[in-house]
């Protein structure tokens, strides 16, 4: 067996335990990445988060449910827990301040966990309010942290339209802070409508947003 295709079959097979929500399967197989020297970054985003799209699928397809939803979420996050630590981004020399939500009435905190997961990995500090936060709680965090960014998580075409009440709660305070959105339902028009300075597709691009945000770059 050569190293790529052990390496394929690594990725694979933790994909296939996200959506079989084997955990103890998949927190081995995310060990064995590590010990075979495979980048976090790609155990993460070409095995866990491509199992849980799969698993998107299989509940638009109606043969998934709420409760294998939760227990593949159990899964994908005992993964991430593994790999984490281990993630490398491009280390930049701007070590910035961020806060982290997801709207009030979302509970999908999945993607949330990928961008602060990212975050962490670049030296930023991140204070992680959670999923379901109030503005009012963004408001307080801002008011005490003075973070250079506030990202902010939705995930349902219902829940974000919490978000220009939260971009209006926080510029009204400081009109300088920058404000980033991302989540399935939005793109860069919506996120622009919503008065937020930036928006980002994926976990991966979040950390160059907020950068160039704040005029600097990686
Ligand atoms: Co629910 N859910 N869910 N769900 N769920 C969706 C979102 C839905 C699209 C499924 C569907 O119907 N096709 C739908 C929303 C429809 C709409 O828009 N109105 C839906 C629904 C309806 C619901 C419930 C109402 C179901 C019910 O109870 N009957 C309920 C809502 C509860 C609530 O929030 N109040 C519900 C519950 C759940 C679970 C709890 C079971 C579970 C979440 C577990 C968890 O997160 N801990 C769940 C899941 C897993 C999903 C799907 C299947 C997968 C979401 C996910 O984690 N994707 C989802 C279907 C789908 O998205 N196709 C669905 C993987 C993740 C890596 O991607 O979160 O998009 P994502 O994050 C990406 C980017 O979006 C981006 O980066 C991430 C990684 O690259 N990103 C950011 C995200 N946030 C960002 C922030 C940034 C930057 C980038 O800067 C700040």
């Amino acid at each position: 067996m050569t190293s790529k295709e052990s390496k394929g079959e690594l990725l694979e097979g933790i994909r296939r335990a996200v959506i079989a929500y084997d955990e103890e399967k998949c927190k081995e197989l995310c060990r064995r990445t590590l010990e075979e020297g495979i980048d976090a970054g790609e155990a993460i985003f070409k095995g866990l988060t491509v199992g849980m799209d799969k698993v998107a699928e299989l509940y638009a397809s109606k043969e998934y449910f709420v409760p294998e939803l939760l227990l593949c979420s159990d899964t994908l996050h005992a993964g991430l827990n593994i790999l984490r630590p281990h993630l490398k981004t491009t280390r930049s020399s701007v070590r910035g301040k961020i806060i982290l939500g997801v709207v009030e009435g979302d509970i999908h905190d999945i993607g949330k966990n990928l961008v602060k997961a990212m975050f962490e990995a670049a030296g930023w500090d991140v204070y992680d309010l959670g999923k379901d936060v109030k503005l009012e709680r963004f408001v307080e965090e801002q008011q005490k942290i003075q973070a250079n960014i506030i990202g902010v998580s939705a995930l349902m075409t219902t829940s974000m339209l919490a978000i220009p009440k939260a971009v209006e709660a926080l510029k009204a305070r400081d009109s300088r802070v920058k404000i980033i959105v991302g989540g399935a339902p939005l793109n860069r028009e919506i996120a622009r409508k919503f008065g937020a300075d930036g928006y980002s597709p994926d976990a991966g691009s979040a950390v160059q947003e907020a950068l160039s945000l704040m005029g600097k770059s990686s």
